[in-house]
């Protein structure tokens, strides 16, 4: 890597791990007030810190994540350098998306901002904190730009080749995020920021959480995204195996683009003022979208027991002894699809309608989210880290480096099981999320959630611990002697030739996914505009 490409993944990376620190201090610390072990001095609320928590660990850390990585594994794939506009445009969206994570901290901390990641509506922050939002979307979007253009200058050159698997899937994954927030910056630039400047009076609440929910499910893809990226393409060649099938892995990404956006409703299951038929036709896309994540789990078990018997192992499982288990490159990704299996599972009872029901707004669903996303995402991210980082910076992991991940994996996972298994249980006792400590007047069953909610703040606490042993592992690794440490590509099993060239023709994906989009949102939402909830003013009449 030139070192003007390593600056600019490693910006994103060492941003990301702030805000994962600063995150991780207003994440234990509201866990620790809602579990009523401790009060806050100073009038901070605990609404506040846990906006603090939401915004920087689920929004910023991920983003500023994604982007380094996939910027890195672009340069990577397609030639080794990055183009100058490419570079260019990075460094662009990277200057937007820090000043935006800053104005909307200093937001948060300043209690103007106290409206939780989601911001729903009719809670009002300060219109500063909706223009640093937009200001993050944009420069997430100039980032996407320079990756487009750095894969669109590839292919000019090699018209004849298949791009190489990860650079695909990065375009995937920002084509999805660039469809998907087009809801978040309408609602943000034509509902919230007039709104919040008191140019308007009024905001139509359904239609912002809409126009929010468009962009939040694909959201959660974009996370895992990623995340599939080094699943696919960087574990076989950690393990010394081989990719699956390139075809397949292509595929289950296209099948991610057309299903992971038109699916908003099942968060608004539970909300009136949609009619149940589209509730019900995207709630069955929801299950369409379950498909891609059910062939990667196939793919990844093909290549774990295909190197496995490559190896001699024997019997139905007798190629699981044959993983590096030493290796913490392995080991944290690995965790992380383990945790992924009961994970998807949660999304899955999440998704039909009537269990919906049980668990909408219960910490149910926190705990869904801190497996999904805090788990199998963050521990992938952290095992990606443990070798982008030497390999950015011309160093190499030594075996005390090496030791000291997998225990911080194991911390991780300790906590995770502590914070999310009581969630998920207390959760079907009906104890609401996002809500500060209460007994309700000493109501019996608010009572008997309380010895959950202290197990949830134990599990907070060890994983604080895990943060600030990442953060030290960051910086250790940053001192770990000099030398040459591999970018793992994996190569595919089968002749990738063979996958079809329909895979890149962008238009027809493209043109799929708004016929989807306009199939399960285009009448419910004309229909929302104009017949607004019973208060509002339509939002438009024609
Ligand atoms: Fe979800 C709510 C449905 C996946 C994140 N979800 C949330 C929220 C977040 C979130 C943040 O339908 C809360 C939003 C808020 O604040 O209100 N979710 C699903 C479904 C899936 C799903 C159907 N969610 C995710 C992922 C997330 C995420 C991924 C983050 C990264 N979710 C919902 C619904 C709600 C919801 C409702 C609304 C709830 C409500 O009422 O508010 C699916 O995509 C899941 C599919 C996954 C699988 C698992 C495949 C397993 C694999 C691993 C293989 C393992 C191997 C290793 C190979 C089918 C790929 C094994 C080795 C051995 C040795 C055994």
């Amino acid at each position: 890597f030139e070192r003007t490409d390593a600056a600019l993944s490693l910006a994103h990376i060492f941003f990301a791990f702030a805000a994962l620190l600063l995150g991780g201090v207003a994440g234990v610390l509201q866990g620790l007030v809602r579990g009523g072990m401790i009060e806050l001095p100073l009038s901070i609320g605990y609404y506040q810190l846990l906006t603090a928590h939401g915004v920087l660990m689920a929004l910023v850390f991920t983003t500023f994540f994604i982007i380094g990585f996939m910027y890195s594994g672009i340069t990577k794939t397609l030639g080794g350098k990055l183009l100058p506009l490419s570079r260019k445009l990075g460094w662009s969206g990277f200057v937007l998306m820090a000043a935006g994570t800053v104005i909307a901290t200093v937001c948060i901390l300043l209690n103007q901002a106290t409206v939780l990641y989601t911001f729903y509506a009719p809670m009002k922050a300060s219109p500063y904190f909706y223009i640093a939002l937009a200001l993050l979307v944009v420069g997430s979007w100039l980032s996407g730009f320079g990756m487009f253009y750095s894969y669109k200058q590839w292919r000019k050159t090699n018209p004849s080749k298949l791009s190489p698997l990860f650079a695909f899937m990065a375009v995937v994954t920002m084509l999805m995020w660039l469809i998907a927030t087009l809801g978040v910056a309408a609602t943000v630039l034509v509902q919230f920021i007039p709104w919040s400047f008191g140019w308007v009076e009024t905001i139509d609440v359904m239609v912002s959480r809409t126009l929010f929910w468009y962009f939040g499910h694909p959201l959660v893809y974009f996370w895992l995204l990623p995340a599939y990226i080094c699943w696919y393409v960087i574990i076989p060649k950690i393990i010394g195996g081989k990719i699956f099938s390139d075809s397949l892995a292509r595929l289950s990404f296209l099948l991610l683009l057309l299903f992971s956006i038109p699916v908003g409703f099942h968060h608004q299951l539970m909300e009136p003022g949609i009619p149940s038929v589209w509730k019900y036709i995207q709630v069955v896309l929801t299950f369409m979208v379950v498909v891609p994540s059910l062939m990667t789990a196939f793919s990844l078990f093909a290549s774990f027991e295909t190197f496995g018997r490559s190896k001699g192992a024997k019997g139905l499982f007798g190629w699981v002894k044959f993983l590096p288990w030493k290796d913490v490159r392995f080991f944290a990704p690995f965790m992380g699809m383990l945790i992924f299996i009961p994970a998807g599972a949660g999304g899955i009872i999440n998704a039909s309608n009537q269990m919906n029901g049980v668990v909408h707004n219960t910490l149910w669903v926190t705990g869904h989210f801190h497996l999904t996303v805090a788990t199998s995402v963050a521990m992938t991210f952290f095992g990606i880290t443990y070798w982008l980082i030497p390999a950015m910076t011309g160093r190499v992991l030594t075996p005390r480096m090496n030791r000291l991940g997998i225990i911080q994996s194991i911390i991780w996972l300790v906590g995770m099981f502590f914070m999310s298994g009581p969630m998920h249980a207390v959760g079907l006792l009906g104890s609401p999320r996002r809500t500060a400590y209460t007994t309700y007047s000493d109501n019996a069953d608010a009572v008997g959630w309380m010895p959950y909610h202290v197990a949830m703040a134990v599990g907070g606490m060890i994983l604080f611990v895990g943060v600030v042993l990442m953060i030290y592992n960051i910086v250790a690794m940053l001192n770990m002697p000099k030398g040459h440490t591999e970018y793992p590509i994996g190569e595919t099993a089968e002749a990738p030739e063979n996958t079809p060239k329909l895979f890149e023709r962008w238009s027809v994906w493209i043109g799929l996914v708004i016929v989807l989009i306009l199939i399960a949102y285009a009448i419910p939402f004309a229909d929302m505009l104009q017949n607004p909830a019973p208060g509002s003013k339509p939002f438009v009449t024609w």
